[in-house]
């Protein structure tokens, strides 16, 4: 019986200011309606899905600030999302800015929870690689102040049993660092659920403008060959608060193949079947127990040059030995 969910990507586009929570989670229950319409058994929204994308803009009114933070979730605003799933046999993934109180302080996570299709909470991540700076660049076009708003993410890359196989989150940044995919490989991720706002431009690089499309897919499509997993990417897209964001919201088999992507820089739902089994060749082909050599992994040094001359090395004794 093969292991298949299917999975609607539902990508977002601009969320305004001044449109509500109330709004935006309309917006979102309408897409979770026609994930249902459409047989999926999760819907995978965006990062920072329920507000605009507010790390773009310099915020120093700390009040001002946390009108942006979920406070609890489901909170009165977002339950109807919870409520709508249960009611509709759905798991979801929903990022949103989290305004966590620990042991009696305030701390501020951008966070994605993965919700089954009860209604219930199966796992949160908190994003950990957190890009941009913490300082006001008022001669760049937009800021990305997430530095600033955000504290790194505290709870690791964690794994959870879920849909029938072993899924995993991470957000945005997250998927441009290899040891994301890795890590949550080695916590037997078989599914990989991500949101990410990103802007088409790099106000310090725009060089890289003209690949920001090529390296989005790039890192992920590396990624999920090498780890042996299916990875779905979900965008805000288009220009929100002035600020140019791409789609490309992305679906990707173990093969490393963009299997669907969207075509809009709107509201989207892409649909894909995914074979969780797919996943099995892959991650034979990089058994981790028998063909990752982690102990013969030499630390590079800081001297120049390789690390041992070649013509001073002497041939390898357990080879020589073989030979
Ligand atoms: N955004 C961007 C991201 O996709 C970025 C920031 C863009 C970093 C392009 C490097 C290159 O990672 C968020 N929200 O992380």
């Amino acid at each position: 019986m093969p292991r298949t969910i299917t999975i609607g990507a539902a990508q977002s586009g601009p969320v305004s200011r001044s449109e509500t929570r109330a709004e935006v989670v309309e917006r979102l229950l309408e897409q979770m309606r026609e994930a249902r319409r459409r047989d999926c058994d999760l819907v995978v929204f965006t990062e920072c899905a329920l507000t605009a994308f507010f790390a773009h803009w310099w915020i120093d009114d700390e009040h001002e600030l946390e009108a942006w933070f979920e406070k609890e979730m489901p909170g009165p605003e977002t339950k109807p999302l919870f409520d709508e799933a249960q009611r509709l046999q759905i798991g979801f993934h929903l990022g949103y800015a989290e305004l966590a109180t620990e042991s009696g302080r305030k701390r501020r996570f951008n966070s994605s929870v993965l919700v089954d299709k009860h209604g219930r909470i199966i796992g949160k991540h908190r994003k950990i690689h957190l890009p941009g700076h913490a300082d006001h660049r008022p001669h760049n076009p937009f800021q990305n102040l997430e530095k600033r708003y955000f504290r790194v993410g505290d709870l690791g890359f964690q794994t959870w049993q879920a849909f029938n196989g072993v899924v995993g989150m991470c957000i945005c940044n997250d998927r441009r660092w290899s040891e994301t995919y890795r890590l949550l490989a080695l916590g037997g991720a078989e599914l990989i659920l991500i949101g990410y706002n990103t802007p088409d431009h790099i106000p310090e690089h725009p060089e890289m403008d003209q690949h920001v499309g090529f390296q989005h897919q790039l890192c992920m499509q590396a990624g999920a060959y090498e780890n042996g997993c299916w990875i779905v990417a979900v965008a805000k897209a288009g220009v929100e608060e002035g600020v140019s964001q791409i789609g490309l919201t992305s679906i990707i088999a173990p093969s490393g193949q963009v299997v669907a992507e969207s075509k809009s820089l709107e509201d989207e739902l892409i649909v894909y079947e995914c074979d969780l089994d797919e996943t099995r060749a892959y991650k034979t082909l990089f058994d981790f127990q028998s063909n990752r050599k982690i102990e013969h992994y030499r630390p590079i040094t800081s001297t120049a040059g390789p690390v041992v001359p070649i013509a001073e090395e002497s041939p390898r004794q357990d080879t020589a030995e073989k030979l």
